[in-house]
């Protein structure tokens, strides 16, 4: 089989990747290591910044996230016991975010590009990639017990934090920088009415909770908790017993408790690889890095490497010229290491840290005390929560 780009990944970034190419009159096909199910069926991310909306605008697949999605101008931050409002909107001038699932944004781009009758293979095993330091690079992979190869202009390693790609790149031509945190997210989704109308981020000293939502039916909700508690040790009545005492009295008296509908713990950890382009592989999203959930910045950011990228793309076929490939990774990287410092920095306020002892506490709180009094501090926590401007800094 003969593409232009191979794409390796069907989440959020290589689908997208994909609708952008094809709006442009681009070929592309993606390989996918699981099944369209299994990609659905990962509970992760939930609120969108505007420059991700308005990609998703761009790709033609923005209609039922504008009519399902919840705009939020605010999230609340509790410590001490009290909850203080982070006014999104009037700090940034006007700035809001969207709550829509990640599993309703992959629908939608799966539901497109199979009305447009692009290829898609799901169950693709043993994926490899070869050549890329050449101008005719090719992908193989096993499918039904054969073995096929694509031969293609440029390889997508859109396969995530535990893809192919990155793990294919020359060792002597990478570099990656990473902090594991000694602690998890332990997420639970339920149909309960969410707890408040926005997000409650809380500081307590049992440490992290998170109060987030997907629709005014679906709650999720997660909890701090050792990287050595396994999700079976948590029954329901455990979650939402430890949730109560990490929450204000008022969102402990109106909490909604009910069953679980998915539970399961993810790891915290900051990573970049440094660069994202070799020869004619590109990666995009959490294959070349992944920051904690913390700041909700990670399905951004895979949005906007995504731009990048199918701009520079898009540039090469169009215009014959290699200035976009050329600057992808210097430009990624630049917006990328501003997520990271801001989602490092809101992990490292919110969370237990039990190294850091009772002064760790005290000065988590006088931080966030001087946050929510100072115009300044606040402004600078909104500004980045509902995503940097892209030409930021230019
Ligand atoms: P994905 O979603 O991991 O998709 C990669 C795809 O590649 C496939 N794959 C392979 N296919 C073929 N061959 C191989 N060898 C392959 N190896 C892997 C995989 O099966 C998979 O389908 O990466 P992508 O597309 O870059 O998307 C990134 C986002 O998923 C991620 O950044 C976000 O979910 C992070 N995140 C959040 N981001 C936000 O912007 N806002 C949030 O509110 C937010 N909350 C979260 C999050 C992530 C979380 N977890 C579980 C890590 C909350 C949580 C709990
Ligand atoms: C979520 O709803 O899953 C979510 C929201 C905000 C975050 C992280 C996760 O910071």
């Amino acid at each position: 089989m003969r593409t232009q780009v191979a794409i390796i990944g069907a989440g959020p970034s290589g689908l997208l990747l994909g609708q952008l190419l094809h709006k442009a009159g681009i070929d592309a096909v993606i390989l996918e290591r699981q099944t369209g199910d299994y990609v659905l069926g990962r509970i992760r991310a939930g609120v969108l910044e505007q420059v991700t909306i308005d990609l998703l605008d761009e790709a033609g697949v923005g209609q039922r996230m504008h009519q399902e999605g919840l705009v939020h101008g605010g999230f609340d931050m509790l410590f001490k016991g009290e909850r203080h409002r982070i006014d999104m909107n009037k700090l940034t001038g006007g700035k809001n975010v969207m709550v829509y699932g990640q599993t309703e944004v992959t629908r939608d781009l799966m539901d497109a590009r199979a009305t447009a009758g692009l290829t898609t293979i799901y169950e693709a095993a043993n994926v490899a990639v070869h050549d890329f330091d050449s101008a005719k690079p090719r992908v193989t992979y096993e499918k039904d017990g054969k073995q096929h190869e694509i031969t293609c202009d440029f390889i997508a390693g859109c396969d995530g934090f535990h893809g192919v790609c990155r793990a294919s790149a020359p060792r002597s031509a990478i570099k990656e920088f990473e902090k594991v945190y000694p602690f998890g997210w332990l997420g639970v989704l339920s149909d309960t009415p969410p707890v408040h109308e926005e997000l409650i981020y809380v500081n307590s000293p049992r440490g992290f909770a998170l109060c987030s939502q997907r629709s005014e039916t679906r709650s999720r909700y997660y909890l701090q908790v050792p990287l050595t508690d396994k999700v079976e040790q948590w029954s329901d009545q455990a979650f939402w017993d430890e949730l109560k005492l990490r929450l204000d009295p008022e969102a402990r008296a109106k909490l909604v408790t009910g069953p679980s509908i998915e539970k399961s713990i993810a790891p915290l950890r900051s990573f970049v690889t440094e660069p994202l382009r070799f020869g004619r592989m590109f990666l995009a999203g959490d294959a070349g890095h992944i920051v904690p959930p913390t700041g909700a910045k990670g399905l951004n950011l895979a949005a906007t490497d995504v731009k990048y990228l199918s701009n520079a793309i898009i540039e090469f076929y169009q215009d014959k010229s290699e200035s976009g490939i050329d600057s992808y990774s210097e430009r990624c990287l630049k917006r990328i290491w501003r997520a990271e410092r801001f989602s490092w920095w809101f992990t490292s306020l919110m969370h237990n840290f039990p190294e850091n002892g009772a002064i760790g506490q005290k000065l988590q709180e006088a931080e966030l005390d001087y946050i929510i009094h100072s115009e300044a501090g606040a402004r600078s926590v909104a500004e980045n929560y509902v995503g940097l401007p892209l030409d930021f800094g230019h």
